[in-house]
């Protein structure tokens, strides 16, 4: 069950060892960035001084906004002509937040992968639908390549036609699947009402979004799995960061390919194994595009007692988000996107509210919006069609399904504060 046993289980020693030794190499790759070779400077910082994990808490956290400043290759640390793949995924306002990988980077991370399909217990003789978007979204082309590495059978299925995914798992004997929870729950309910029983089935990998224990519980009653846990964001490279073993009880978050730590989202300060804060992660391999620092927005905490199965550190499942982006059906959005989104439609005004419920397992969002007196004093057919433009705007740009409610001016709630216009009604894992 292991894939490199001497690099999973790897004493303390050994590790920060090897971790010091990455994370300088991160450092020093990190100069050909201006964004990082300017702050090393004005800190009068080397990657030479990066000595002991205490010297890395002289090195300033990095964020989203920072990467969105530059956009779309500020952050690149090698040649254009190194770069073999892009990928993107949800910026807080209009453009995305763009990763680059070398071929290098590729291979680190199809190896990641097949070390945790590996743990999970996946060999060639399994079969394997990946049923994730294959675009820009990391979750399809990684888990695809890192699949293929293992020699096991890999069924690029993608998302949506939930009747012929069916049909692919029961006429391949699929043994593994992976797609968000969300959607494995639909696969639960549509093959029971199409009667199909999916003997075969072994292995569930589900992640990009929260779930709870109880939806754990009921997709392995219902789809005859194994349901793993499984964590990652495409500034990491995408899925693979952390994944559980068999105990199910956290996270193996891989010690060799990222260093990470625990901070308090309002001081910084960083926080012991045992105390939930937000995940900083200083991926430790990267080429194309080195970070230092990462503030993921994750909320999380090391466990602090070692893991039976005998690999290193282990983080808690993911409890929320230290800013306001949200996951609706494994889509990431920030209420500043869906913002930019409408209100470039005339007719649309200022304010807005945003609505998620969990509906059959699923989230379902509504979106209510004031429209100008224009609008609500004009013909019905105006309305009809400002609702059609507004849906489709949110589907293109943001890839959302929403409903929407058109209000008149002045019957939403304004805010004296900080404006707070999500209503989240789903249940907390
Ligand atoms: O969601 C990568 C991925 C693909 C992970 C497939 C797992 C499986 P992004 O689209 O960049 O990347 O979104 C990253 O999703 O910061 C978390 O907030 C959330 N997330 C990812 N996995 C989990 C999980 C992919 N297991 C963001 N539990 C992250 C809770 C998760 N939240």
């Amino acid at each position: 069950m292991f894939r490199d046993k001497a690099i999973e289980t790897m004493s303390s020693e050994d590790l920060q060892k090897l971790q010091i030794e990455r994370l300088q190499e991160t450092a020093l790759r990190a100069q050909s960035v201006p964004f990082y070779r300017e702050r090393f400077k004005e800190l009068g910082l080397t990657p030479d001084d990066i000595q002991t994990y205490d010297d890395v808490k002289k090195i300033p956290f990095t964020t989203k906004k920072d990467l969105q400043q530059g956009f779309p290759f500020g952050f690149v640390a090698v040649p254009m002509r190194d770069i073999i793949r892009i990928h993107t995924t949800s910026g807080t306002t209009g453009k995305p937040t763009v990763v680059t990988y070398t071929a290098q980077d590729l291979d680190t991370w199809s190896e990641l992968i097949a070390r945790n399909l590996t743990m999970v217990g996946l060999t060639s003789d399994d079969v394997f639908q990946n049923m994730v978007n294959y675009g820009m979204f990391t979750g399809g082309l990684g888990f695809h390549y890192g699949a293929e590495k293992l020699g096991i059978v890999t069924i690029p299925a993608a998302t949506g036609n939930t009747h012929r995914q069916i049909e692919m798992l029961y006429d391949f004997g699929v043994t593994a699947i992976h797609c968000t929870p969300s959607y494995a729950m639909r696969i639960a309910e549509v093959s029971e009402e199409m009667g199909i029983i999916l003997d075969k089935l072994k292995y569930g990998v589900f992640g990009a979004e929260p779930w709870s224990e109880a939806l754990r519980s009921d997709l392995e009653k219902r789809l005859g799995v194994e349901a793993f846990d499984s964590y990652g964001m495409s500034e990491l490279f995408g899925p693979g960061v952390a994944f559980e073993c068999k105990e199910h009880n956290g996270l193996h978050i891989w010690h060799d390919i990222y260093y990470a730590e625990i901070i308090d989202p309002n001081t910084g300060e960083t926080l012991p194994p045992g105390h939930r804060g937000e995940l900083v992660v200083t991926p430790l391999l990267k080429e194309a595009m080195p970070l230092l620092r990462y503030r993921t927005g994750d909320i999380t905490m090391l466990m602090p007692e070692p893991c039976p199965c005998g690999r290193g550190m282990k983080i808690a499942r993911m409890t929320g988000r230290s800013d306001d982006m949200l996951i609706i059906r494994g889509i990431n959005v920030f209420p500043s996107q869906i913002e930019h989104v409408i209100k470039q439609i005339p007719g649309i005004g200022d304010q807005f509210m945003v609505t998620i419920e969990r509906v059959n397992h699923l989230d379902e969002m509504t979106i209510s919006a004031e429209i100008t007196d224009e609008v609500f004093n004009g013909e019905l057919d105006q309305l009809t069609q400002l609702r059609t433009r507004v849906v489709q705007a949110l589907k293109e740009r943001l890839e959302l399904r929403t409903t929407i409610h058109l209000v008149e001016r002045g019957s939403l709630p304004r805010f004296e504060g900080k404006a707070k216009r999500v209503i989240d009604l789903r249940e907390k894992a």
